[in-house]
């Protein structure tokens, strides 16, 4: 008996509302702002604040695990974290899948993966596997263009709906290459079938998106992550063109500084009442957790 080679099916009865819905937000020309998360209450805080989507930020991810973001865990981990979040809101989810977690066919998988879990936006960056977290100082590689345009065609290959958003990133900039490589990158990375670009900086202010901008000429979608420019506002986004910001990390960061400082204060006076006044309510954690609507089920 003859066994028929196996082929991964090329039609889809996916629902991908998200997906879609975050493809008509970059189409629309409005300014997408989204939130970094590492799991569901975050996540769902950022949509409770008005965040129009949710970024799984792979640094929050690993740090939620006590790890630095140099690639230590594996895409199920960060696939865990971004369903998690997911399921969590309504807003679309974009997970940062760093550089597609290996080689070109690791890049497909997580195509696959995520899109199947309903992930409505899929980055992978050009830096070489395994990555270090754009600010660390050291071991910044990028793959070559070509090498990370292939991957680019794998991934969107594996892609199934016609709706998911596969934004490409590159870290040009972050390694010192500058103006005339990020956006050799950036125009080769739409070629290969990328729908957005993200253009990551560290300057300690926005002139190195505001000269890409300049000379993008609006060819794709543009995402920006201004962490070390944080005095550049949604205004001056929405006026430069660009499609999203993403805060990828103020949330995990502010969160740290208030935790760190309720305990100081619960060690230092001895109880916990200074703090009360302060801190969310037992209430509100069930409140944001769902509490009601699942007794309800149970009724
Ligand atoms: C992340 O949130 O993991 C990012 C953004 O990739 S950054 O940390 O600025 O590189
Ligand atoms: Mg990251």
């Amino acid at each position: 008996m003859s066994i028929a080679p196996y082929a991964p099916s090329t039609t889809t009865t996916l629902p991908a509302p998200r997906a879609a819905a975050l493809r008509d937000a970059f189409a629309s020309g409005r300014l997408i702002r989204a939130a970094g998360a590492h799991d569901g209450l975050s996540a769902r805080l950022a949509e409770e604040s008005g965040f129009d989507a949710v970024w799984a930020s792979g640094l929050e991810i690993s740090a939620a695990h006590g790890l630095p973001d140099v690639s230590l865990l594996g895409m199920a981990e960060y696939l865990a974290g971004a369903v998690a979040m997911h399921r969590s809101v309504e807003v679309p989810v974009v997970a940062d899948c760093d550089t597609g977690f290996g080689g070109s066919l690791n890049a497909a998988y997580t195509m696959m993966r995520y899109e199947e879990a309903g992930v409505a936006g899929v980055c992978i960056e050009d830096k070489i596997f395994p990555k270090r977290n754009s600010f660390v100082n050291s071991g910044q590689k990028l793959l070559g263009v070509e090498e990370f345009a292939t991957k680019l065609e794998a991934a969107k290959r594996a892609q199934v709906s016609t709706d998911t958003v596969l934004i490409a990133r590159t870290e040009a900039f972050i390694c010192g290459l500058g103006l005339q490589e990020a956006l050799t990158r950036c125009h080769a990375y739409v070629d290969a079938g990328a729908d957005a670009v993200l253009v990551h900086s560290k300057a300690v202010d926005s002139h190195e998106v505001m000269s890409f901008m300049r000379e993008w000429e609006h060819r794709a979608p543009v995402v920006v992550v201004p962490t070390t420019y944080a005095d550049f506002s949604a205004d001056e986004a929405r006026e430069a063109g660009i499609a999203m910001v993403i805060y990828a990390n103020q949330g995990m960061r502010a969160a740290i500084t208030a935790i760190r400082d309720t305990w100081a204060t619960v060690l230092a006076q001895g109880s916990t009442a200074a703090v009360e006044p302060r801190i969310a309510s037992v209430k509100d954690i069930f409140a944001i957790s769902g509490m009601d609507a699942w007794l309800e089920m149970d009724r």
